[in-house]
Parts: C-alpha cells; structure tokens; sequence
C-alpha cells in the first residue's frame, strides 16, 4: 500500500448522558476522523480518540491535529508499506503522541484489510466470533441513581459492570452496591485519583470481591502500584500508567498489576496493541479493552481487537446506541445479550454512515 491523501474531519457529537470521572464531566464527544486514501483509491478510516482537554493522558484534540498535519501524515505520504505494522516502526522516532499515531495507524490497518480481502479482526489474529461487553458507569450524583444506573445495565445483560470512584465516593458506593449486588461482576476505576497514603483505605475494598480495582494511583506510576500490589488482595488493573509493551514489561516484572486494560490509542495502535496481546497471552496475563467513548470506526476497532484470544474479561465497549443518538457508522455496534458479533466480513465490517456524520462535521482539511 502507498497512503496517497489523507482528510482530516472535525466532528463534535452529542452524548446521550453526562459522563463524570474524578477529573470532571463530558456530555459531548469531540474527535478527528481520518480519512486514508491509497494510490489504488482504497479509503481506510481512523478514530482519534483524544479529549478536548488533556486530563486522562497529556494528548488533546488539538496536539492530535498538530502531530498528524506536521509530521505523521507526512511521513507517511507517499510510502510503500507491505503491511501496517511498518506503520508503528515509521513512527518510532516520534516520541509518545500515541493516539495521534493510532488514529492514522488504524486507517493504514482498515486500507490492508481492505486491499487483502480480510476482516480486521483476522488480520489482527482473532478468533472469537463474539465479545463479552461490560459498561463503564461515571460518578452518580446519589447512590439511588447509581443503583438506577446498575439496574438498568444489568437489564441490559452488561456482562460486568464497572463504576468510577473518587476519594470521598469509594468504600461507601462499593458497599451500597454489594449490599443490593453481593454476586454480579464488579470493578471499580479510580482514574489515579488515590496515592499509597491511601493504603488503608483502599484495603478496605477488599472484602468485597470485586475483579478488580484500575488504576488507583498516579498516571504516571508503575512502581508504588507494585508497593499497593503487594498490600491489597483485589487486583489492580493498570490503564493510564501504560503506553507500549515496554511498560507492560515493566509492570509485570515489578508486580505493579495483574490485569492490563489495553486501549488502542493509548498505546500507539493496533500493531502495539497486538503486541500487548501476544506477550500477555504469553505470560498468563489477562487483559481486556478499554474505552475512550468512541464513535463507530473506533468502536469498530475495538470489536476486532477484542477478539483476539487473551481478551478474556468484558471491555468497556458498549454498543452505539448506549452512547449516542445516532452512530457515524450502519449498522451500528449492536449489544445484545451482553455480547457483540464480531463482523467476519472484508474490512471493519461496519460502513461510514456519511448522512450521519454530516450532521456532525464541523470542519475538514485536505493533505496531499
Ligand atoms: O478510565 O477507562 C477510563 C472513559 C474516558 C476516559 C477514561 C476512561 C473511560 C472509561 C470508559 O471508563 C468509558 C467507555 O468508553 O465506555
Ligand atoms: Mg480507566
């Protein structure tokens, strides 16, 4: 393949609800979509995944945008690649900036699929033909709506169901939940809002069987995870503190978590993330998919990479309708039952819906 022109579109969608986090709220979801076209017309579509405001990793919209147009897209204009893992090698003497790198990685990835006539899912080495889905709960305003919230998913059929908590909202919401829900698959996400002075505190979680507690310490942290690791019978999780298989490594070797969530964007894309995949199936490690409340092409994404065998608990990747009134891409991600297909045919398996996506571009930019 050989990446011809590239459009990058601005969109901003509504959510269907307000999305709190001990770092604040989202009710909007505002993306660059790529656009990848190859020199035999082939087009690819990439989802960056990065906020507005840089409070989950030090990546924004706009830092997304300036990397792409001044150096990613660039260099990769104009090259003949055999497969989309040179994609990830050509980007190596750029330091971080992973989700900018995974949302034009991902488009390469779409346009292989494409050109092989395979579905994403194979190419990355899939072998499940459905996901199991859990949800992601933001911060409740009560404990009644949190339980309204968990009712409702559970009637869903969410096969897990995982709820933020902050310092001031943890050991109390953890156990109001067991008390109405002392068997349902539990976990709780801290967004790193805890230090190991907390040590005690968090302890207290132990006694309430949850499968596990994400991310409780700084984002930048893989050692004190390891200290809190030792000190806690709950297995941590490790979401912002990971950035490549390096940091997997790195956790592992330590002890700083038993489980990894694996997010496509945070790791610089799907040839990382396939990485991640392989060494922790190796290694007896279990791993799951996160998520950055995409829209369809990186929900699609998603889908595929979580077919991949060591993807053994449920990821946070609910279907379309769950986040929006109207996904960018038909169908839409459908959840039914707790699970998720896992679309077998030639590509993501999912179209753009551009009458859809209309409605929510604000504005487009060519490079050639
Ligand atoms: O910490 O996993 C996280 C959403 C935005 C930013 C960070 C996180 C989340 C979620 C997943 O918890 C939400 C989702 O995509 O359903
Ligand atoms: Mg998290």
């Amino acid at each position: 393949m050989k990446l011809q022109s590239v459009r990058i579109h601005h969109v901003k969608m509504p959510m269907k609800f307000t999305f709190t986090t001990s770092f604040g709220s989202m009710n909007e979801k505002e993306f660059l979509l790529i656009e990848a076209t190859d020199e035999d017309g082939t087009v690819g579509y990439g989802e960056c995944v990065a906020f507005v405001a840089p409070w989950y990793t030090e990546e924004t919209v706009k830092t997304c945008w300036h990397m792409l147009e001044d150096f990613l897209i660039p260099m990769l204009i104009g090259k003949t690649l055999q497969h989309p893992d040179e994609v990830s090698e050509l980007f190596s003497s750029i330091r971080m900036n992973n989700m900018a790198k995974a949302a034009i990685e991902g488009a390469m990835w779409d346009i292989y699929c494409q050109q092989t006539k395979q579905s994403l899912s194979h190419a990355l080495g899939g072998t499940r033909t459905a996901i199991d889905v859990g949800i992601a709960i933001g911060l409740q305003p009560t404990k009644e709506a949190l339980l309204t919230a968990i009712a409702q998913a559970l009637a869903k059929g969410y096969a897990r169901i995982k709820v933020k908590i902050k310092p001031g909202a943890d050991v109390d919401i953890i156990h109001t939940i067991r008390e109405v829900y002392p068997d349902i698959p539990l976990m709780a996400d801290a967004n790193a809002a805890y230090t190991l002075e907390d040590t005690a505190l968090l302890q207290q979680l132990d006694r309430y069987n949850l499968l596990m507690i994400e991310q409780p310490l700084a984002y930048d942290d893989i050692v004190e995870h390891a200290t809190l690791q030792r000190a806690l019978s709950t297995p941590i999780c490790l979401d912002e503190s990971i950035h490549s298989l390096a940091d997997v490594k790195r956790a592992i070797s330590l002890g700083s978590c038993k489980i990894i969530n694996v997010k496509i964007g945070r790791v610089g894309g799907l040839t990382e993330a396939r990485n991640i995949h392989d060494y922790c199936a190796m290694h007896n490690v279990a791993i799951w998919c996160g998520g950055m409340l995409e829209a369809g092409i990186g929900r699609a994404h998603n889908v595929a990479l979580t077919s991949l065998p060591q993807f053994t608990l449920p990821g946070d990747t609910s279907g379309s309708s769950h986040y929006w009134q109207e996904d960018i891409i038909s169908p839409q991600v459908e959840m039914i039952d707790g699970q998720i297909k896992v679309p077998q045919t030639v590509g993501i398996g999912y179209e753009l819906n551009d009458k859809v996506l209309q409605k929510y571009i604000v504005s487009t930019r060519n490079y050639t």
